[in-house]
């Protein structure tokens, strides 16, 4: 066995964006694409000499044989140690929790998140530091940098390593412990909620269905609910992981998530129902008969938090992205505890949960966490719904309604324009860019604008700065929308438009949600034209 060195040239398009690399499978899997992108995480860091990694992934196709490569160029840097969850399978919120457990140097996810896979879909790759938190700006930035000038890759010869058993083997001077995927996550969270009460409300009868859309959460929630809590078998659908999701797209929203939502809307609808996407970070909660909007639930969970015995002592603040809606302010206003608003993307909440600054922290794409990990974590978020609804005695609906009249409503939408042509979504984003500085004041629907902007970040712990992160139009009444290309696509571009409009109650807090918004999508198509300029008769995809 020896260490290999290979001469490579760098290779377009390694930019990490909204959450690590993600490229067609077939991309991923050319000659050097992999290797290349890993041997600049490697340098970007540091160098791997001495260190402990975690190595795992959402199960998607060619993990497997990513998982082989990235330990044998770890071994060949000098890494002491990486720990792989059992055949590579690690959900993203569990990977978070065994960096921060074992107190390594960061790791590996293999993961497109909420994208299909399979070899005609898609791939992705992520690096988290030493605190469990996806790589910061400065890292990525770096990681980038260094794809552009890299000459060499170093990996070591060797067998492929038995990722199917737990147990240390050696690769040359590293050792590869293989662990369970689950137990040290499914423990960490009986150290948060109230086990019992939730084993007893099952017990008498509470019924529940949850989709892991044949995605990395089947195990976990099998254990976690079925296993640990006493919940009916079969009360985890779709829950063993597939290469391909079973051709499902994995993203847990009403529009994909449409057989949760159908049971969910059915006569017979259970309690409670739930999804996860991909790599299990993000989360979909639905009661009988009532979809839980991701922006109201981070306002719920924020309210409620105190209910389950993890958070018993109060929350110390809230952070949200900044197309979230501001329901959650509300709540932190109340409560007497700081706010934030971070650009979209987890790895902004790092800082705020390392200072302790946050407790908890939401985006309106389905993700809700908190300081256990460093983030955003699906099973999480539905275990404290759970416990809430056990200390609360009352529906999901009864939940939401409560909140509402007490809080009153930002009703809230998001609009998906995806795989435009790049030269038609930096014409419709330039074009309103251009224009903001002469927005203000103008009358539109019946709603004046107070401000336009394009979101720039500073960080209130380390002071970086992150500009371009979205174009906000906020109008005097308190409605906004905000349009942002997304960060996660493989193809084309994808313009998000995000709407907004609060209704302070106590009438009109059981309005249609897209006619709520009427106004304020008027508005933005005024502002945008975005269905103008693209040629589309609206959004692919709405949630
Ligand atoms: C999307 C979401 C964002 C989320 C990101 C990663 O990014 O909007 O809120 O953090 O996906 O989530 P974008 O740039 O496509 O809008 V996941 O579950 O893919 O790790
Ligand atoms: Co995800």
């Amino acid at each position: 066995m020896s260490i290999l060195t290979v001469a490579t040239q760098p290779i377009e398009g390694q930019k990490p964006g909204t959450s690590g690399l993600r490229k067609k499978t077939r991309q991923f899997m050319q000659p050097h694409f992999l290797e290349n992108f890993v041997q600049a995480i490697l340098d970007a860091i540091g160098g791997a000499a001495g260190k402990t990694f975690v190595l795992g992934g959402d199960g998607r196709y060619f993990a497997p044989q990513a998982a082989q490569v990235i330990l044998r160029m770890c071994a060949a840097q000098g890494a002491a140690r990486v720990i792989v969850g059992q055949n590579a399978l690690l959900s993203t919120p569990a990977a978070s929790h065994l960096i921060r457990l074992n107190k390594t140097d960061g790791g590996f996810i293999m993961s497109a998140s909420h994208n299909p896979g399979g070899p005609d879909e898609d791939f992705g790759l992520k690096f988290n530091m030493a605190n469990g938190g996806p790589a910061p700006e400065s890292v990525t930035d770096a990681i980038f940098a260094a794809t552009r000038t890299i000459t060499e890759y170093r990996l070591f010869e060797a067998q492929n390593v038995d990722l199917s058993s737990i147990g240390e083997t050696m690769l040359g001077p590293m050792v590869v412990a293989v662990v369970d995927p689950v137990a040290d996550y499914a423990d960490l969270m009986e150290t948060l909620f109230d086990f019992p009460a939730l084993s007893a409300m099952f017990a008498s009868g509470f019924r529940m269905q949850f989709d892991a859309m044949c995605a990395i959460t089947g195990p976990y929630a099998t254990e976690i609910l079925e296993h640990r809590l006493g919940a009916t078998p079969g009360t985890v659908v779709n829950g063993t992981p597939l290469p391909d999701f079973g051709g499902m797209h994995p993203d847990p929203n009403p529009v994909w998530a449409h057989d949760l939502m159908s049971a969910m809307f059915s006569p017979d609808a259970p309690d409670f129902g739930a999804a996860s996407d991909g790599d299990g970070d993000r989360n979909m909660v639905v009661g009988r008969e009532t979809y839980v909007a991701p922006s109201d639930s981070l306002a719920v969970l924020t309210a409620n938090a105190h209910l389950a015995p993890g958070y018993r002592g109060g929350i110390v603040g809230v952070a949200r992205s900044m197309p979230t809606s501001a329901a959650a302010d509300r709540v932190a206003e109340r409560l007497g505890v700081a706010s934030f608003e971070t650009p979209t993307g987890w790895k902004f909440f790092g800082n705020l949960l390392d200072a302790g600054r946050v407790t908890l922290c939401g985006e309106e794409s389905f993700g809700t966490g908190s300081d256990h990990v460093r983030e955003k974590d699906g099973l999480w978020a539905v275990l404290l719904w759970l416990n809430i609804l056990a200390e609360r005695r009352q529906s999901v609906a009864e939940i939401l309604a409560a909140h509402w009249r007490d809080y009153g409503r930002n009703y809230y939408s998001r609009h998906d324009y995806e795989a435009l042509p790049d030269d038609v979504a930096n014409r419709i984003v330039g074009g309103l860019q251009a224009r903001l500085g002469e927005l203000a004041g103008q009358e539109l629907e019946g709603m004046t604008v107070a401000s336009a902007d394009d979101f720039s970040y500073t960080d209130p712990v380390d002071g970086s700065v992150s500009e371009h992160q979205g174009l906000r139009i906020g109008f005097t009444d308190g409605s906004r929308f905000v349009i942002r290309l997304s960060g996660t696509g493989t193809e084309g571009a994808t313009l998000r438009l995000y709407l907004e409009r609060y209704v302070a109650g106590p009438d009109g807090l059981d309005l249609d949600v897209q006619e709520a918004l009427a106004p304020v999508i008027d508005a933005a198509e005024a502002l945008a034209h975005i269905r103008e300029i693209s040629g589309r008769e609206g959004p692919q995809v709405i949630t």
